[in-house]
């Protein structure tokens, strides 16, 4: 019986919420690696699927169904994989408190973001701010919304892990591979969830395998 199929570039990169997410909910599938991406010098296997025209966008990742369904979009991909397997909230108020996480965390990922786009001599200025105020502004708000659903078992959604924990895990983990963890030493919740999260069984062996790719941190 053939797998659905992630195709990605050799990286975490815009499909790692997506293995993150394939990780807990146990899918199994296959992966496709089609090298490493470079702006001038793109990977021919990324070419020619590019030319199969499979890819609305021209872009990856690539999601594949042995049904010949297939979807590209990053996001999309993540809700499609969350609604068919049970990680997008026990009903529709959960499900939009799971949107409404996600579009929170891609605001503070956004915040992230300028460490890209500012020159260099400006970059450590961005850190300060980043870590004095900008973090711990938007932190706070996410250590509520883990407050606000107290009675939930160390979920962010409902009592059920959802497509929101595993983004709310991620970021926390990008926060830590750029050495930025000092942001989150008045949220005790967030810090709890980070390590109880990622010991379940599907993140940890994700996050243990050596087939994972390494973390891609923000310039200095
Ligand atoms: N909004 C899209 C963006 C996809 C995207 O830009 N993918 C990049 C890799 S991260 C790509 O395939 N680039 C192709 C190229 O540079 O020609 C998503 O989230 O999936």
């Amino acid at each position: 019986m053939p797998l659905p199929c992630l195709t990605y570039f050799s990286s975490r990169g815009r499909a790692e919420l997506i293995r993150l997410l394939l990780a807990d909910a146990g899918v199994e599938h296959d992966e496709i690696a089609v090298g490493s991406w470079s702006p001038t010098d793109l990977p021919p296997a990324f070419v020619a699927l590019r030319a199969s025209g499979k890819l609305a966008y021209g872009a990856l990742p690539l999601w594949e169904e042995p049904d010949g369904f297939h979807l590209v979009q990053s996001d999309a991909i993540l809700r499609h994989l969350a609604r068919t397997h049970d990680r997008y909230g026990a009903n529709p108020r959960e499900a939009a408190r799971c949107d409404e996480l996600l579009a929170g965390v891609e605001d503070v990922r956004a915040e992230l973001r300028k460490l890209v786009v500012t020159p260099a001599p400006a970059r450590p200025a961005l850190r300060e701010k980043l870590h004095a105020s900008i973090l711990p502004r938007w932190l706070g708000f996410l250590e509520q919304r883990l407050a606000a659903n107290g009675g939930g078992g160390g979920f962010v959604v409902g009592t059920e892990p959802s497509v929101a924990d595993v983004v709310l895990w991620h970021l926390l983990e990008v926060l830590h591979d750029n050495g930025m963890e000092s942001a989150l030493a008045d949220c005790r919740s967030l810090v709890r969830f980070y390590a109880r999260f990622g010991e379940r069984p599907g993140i940890a062996t994700h996050r243990a395998s050596r087939r994972r790719y390494p973390p891609q941190p923000f310039p200095t």
